[in-house]
């Protein structure tokens, strides 16, 4: 049973028209003792401006240390805690989700792992999360799916709550037909993205490929941008997602901010030209790569630890799995080598900060660098890169960019590089680090353009009406779960 003060929250809150599924809540706490705070990260970053001017419920993970789920209110929006044992993290989200699906829709940029251990687990949450949806999601309300964690819970809602709206949104790339035929469940998977409305992708490609990949494994037929399900009919396209420009712009004018900024300039020296990387520490990054190239300049010899420094900022991310083991590992031996070979008594080549930093802290170096390298070997879009052109009111500093990033389709105004080739990446650095301001400011202000032009508003607004615009679902009362298979929100 409700609460009465969970009952009157939802009243003053219209609870529930808008509801947000993705595997972890949006905040985090360091105890239970502690007070929750906003989490890091693409996903975070992108939903929050909505759900707080909705009035949304977050469905999701509260993270291991979290036994007692409780739905609680922070900072304007309802949190709906799902509970994980540690077996089910293990094998659900480490195991199916990040050591198979993960690495998979990458490029196989690590090879994917098809244990067949790990996928009743994935099968089993989803069905929770589903069934957590269909209790928390208002008769006729919206329900926007997050990401590859639960790409069956579109179908599994739609059988629990035909009437509401469903939303998927991948966040990561859609692989092409040759790698994702390599999945064992992959018809299963296909089909519980069918069960949306509306199943959003970053770039077009990553939506040519779905529609491809339902016609071959699936008995649906798609083309365009629309698969027939039944007579139902399911939209398929590209919804590339953003930042809230004008927060970062803001951040960036903060006269702290940018004293902040000009302290960080005088620390690592005047004169030198400052490269700054942000990322998760994950090896799609292509992080390694990167201080490969940086090497290969201090080696060419065409500057010196006097001339150049980068700023490594690596939020650590997925410490329990082997392969983000082993990049860290890599990593770290890359800064000792490079550190060690070019460095002098009072300067070194590369900071490395393996932490995450506040905000406002991150636009003060956004703000301090003249080259941001942003270089992963794939990603579904990448919003650092999206953020140092909002920080960059002066018009000036240099984005080079991974091509293989669904925001080079967008900023194809900046620097695009190749990570996997390791000289070409190191000349086209060099490039940047030469380039004439005027040739900077001409290549920011289109930059800025387009970012200014599509922020996560526009995202979100594209996407929730592409979700109403389809065929109005049954207009039926919320349906009733089987006794039974509430879950305990309050
Ligand atoms: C996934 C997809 C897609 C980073 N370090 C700190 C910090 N961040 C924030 C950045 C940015 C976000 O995290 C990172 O976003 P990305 O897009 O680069 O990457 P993923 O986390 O891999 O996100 C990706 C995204 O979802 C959205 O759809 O773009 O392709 O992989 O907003 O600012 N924030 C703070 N401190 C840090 O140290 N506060």
């Amino acid at each position: 049973m409700r609460s009465p003060e969970t009952a009157r929250m939802r009243e003053t809150h219209r609870r529930g028209d808008l509801v947000v599924i993705a595997n972890r809540l949006p905040v985090h706490r360091a105890s239970p003792e502690s007070p929750w705070e906003t989490s890091p990260g693409g996903l975070v970053s992108a939903l929050m401006p909505i759900l707080r001017e909705n009035k949304g419920v977050w469905i999701g993970w509260a993270g291991s240390s979290e036994t007692d789920c409780k739905t609680f209110e922070h900072d304007g929006l309802y949190n709906v805690p799902i509970y994980l044992s540690n077996e089910e993290v293990r094998d659900y989200y480490e195991g199916f989700s990040n050591s198979t699906l993960w690495p998979l829709y990458h490029d196989a940029c690590q090879t994917p792992q098809y244990e067949r251990r790990w996928w009743a687990p994935y099968v089993s949450i989803n069905q929770r999360f589903a069934e957590y949806a269909a209790n928390e999601a208002a008769p006729n309300g919206h329900v926007l799916i997050q990401d590859y964690h639960l790409q069956l819970v579109p179908g599994m809602l739609r059988e629990l709550r035909p009437d509401v709206r469903i939303g998927f949104f991948l966040h990561i790339p859609f692989p092409p037909v040759e790698l994702f035929a390599q999945l064992p469940w992959r018809r299963r998977l296909l089909e519980g993205m069918l069960g949306a409305d509306v199943v959003g992708f970053q770039t077009r490609h990553g939506a040519q490929n779905f529609v491809r990949l339902v016609n071959r494994y699936t008995s649906h037929r798609g083309s365009g941008q629309a698969v027939n399900v039944n007579g139902r009919r399911v939209l398929a396209k590209e919804y590339p997602i953003s930042i809230d420009f004008d927060r970062i712009e803001s951040l960036a004018n903060d006269p702290k901010i940018i004293e902040h900024a000009k302290k960080i300039r005088s620390d690592l020296g005047e004169n030198r030209t400052i490269m700054l990387g942000v990322d998760r520490l994950d090896y799609t990054k292509g992080i390694d790569q990167r201080l490969r190239a940086v090497n290969e300049i201090f080696h060419k010899g065409n500057y010196t630890v006097d001339d150049l420094v980068l700023v490594q900022v690596s939020v650590p991310s997925r410490e329990s799995v082997d392969e983000y083991i082993e990049v860290r590992d890599r990593i770290e031996k890359l800064v000792g080598h490079i550190n060690g070979e070019f460095g002098t008594v009072g300067a070194v080549p590369v900071h490395y900060l393996r932490r995450s930093l506040p905000i406002e802290e991150l636009v003060a170096y956004y703000l301090a660098a003249d080259v941001m390298l942003v270089t992963p070997f794939r990603d579904g879009m990448n919003l650092v890169a999206k953020e140092y052109v909002a920080s960059r009111k002066t018009e000036t500093g240099v984005l080079v960019l991974s091509e293989f990033t669904g925001s080079a389709v967008e900023l194809d105004r900046a620097v695009l590089v190749n990570p996997h080739d390791i000289d070409g990446m190191a000349a086209t650095i060099e490039t940047a680090i030469g380039m004439p301001r005027q040739e900077q400011t001409r290549r920011m202000r289109s930059l800025r353009q387009r970012v200014r032009k599509r922020t996560v508003y526009t995202w979100a607004s594209d996407f929730t009406h592409a979700l109403d615009a389809e065929q109005p679902r049954p207009s039926s009362a919320t349906m009733q779960l089987p006794i039974g298979t509430n879950p305990p929100t309050s």
